[in-house]
């Protein structure tokens, strides 16, 4: 009987009360990106291209003379102060320490706007990876609204650093609060009504 209370206790501390849901997507259907900023190609692409899962990845191929294009590969909206929402995705390139390389970043919109309604940057992580193959980058934003002012974050991979760099990415997953909505590259499945404890399951 201890034990099983112990159990119970255990359990309500490890899984908070908010529900989230998670959408995963691998450029298996073809897909590429919902927009972009800056010049930069995105191709879906398979085989001799490097792949994490399945048999299609996203190829991109940066092609800015100056600045730091991006391609967004999720935009959630609804969001509200303090809400979390989290991307993984897996990125390739074979040149540690120096470009090309990738990471992700995260932007916001304003509230009823499009995806193109930037309104201020979110921040992302700040590793380029050990750019030795495939290695899973991640990063947790806090929503922030500037007052009711943005209910959008856009989550977008940029490359570095010059015209001619290429990367890959695949098997992308967000994570965001329930009654959220999350829009990515055509025909993902969304996984509805997930419990904190059911994520963690599909990790294990
Ligand atoms: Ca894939
Ligand atoms: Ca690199």
């Amino acid at each position: 009987m201890k034990k099983l209370l112990l159990i119970l206790l255990v359990g309500l501390f490890v899984v908070p009360a908010a529900n989230a849901a998670i959408v995963t997507y691998g450029w298996e259907d073809g897909g590429t990106i919902l927009t972009s900023y800056g010049d930069i190609i995105a191709t879906n692409v398979g085989a001799p291209d490097p792949v994490h899962g399945g048999e299609r990845s996203l190829y991109l191929l940066d092609q800015a003379a100056s600045g730091t294009p991006e391609v967004f590969v999720a935009w959630v909206v609804g969001l509200t102060d303090g809400d979390e929402v989290t991307a993984n995705i897996w990125r390739y390139d074979t040149t540690p320490s120096a470009s090309p390389s990738c990471r992700i970043w995260g932007g916001y919109t304003s509230v009823g706007g499009t995806i193109d309604d930037y309104a201020g940057s979110a921040g992302g992580n700040s590793d380029y990876g050990p750019g030795t193959g495939w290695d899973q980058t991640s990063y947790t934003w806090t929503f922030d609204s500037d007052e009711g002012a943005r209910d959008g974050l856009t989550i977008k991979v940029r490359t570095y650093s010059n015209l001619g760099d290429f990367v890959w990415v695949d098997d992308l997953e967000v994570i965001y609060p329930d009654g959220t909505t999350a829009h990515i590259p055509q025909g993902a499945s969304p996984v509805e009504e997930s419990t904190w404890g059911g994520i963690k399951a599909l990790y294990r």
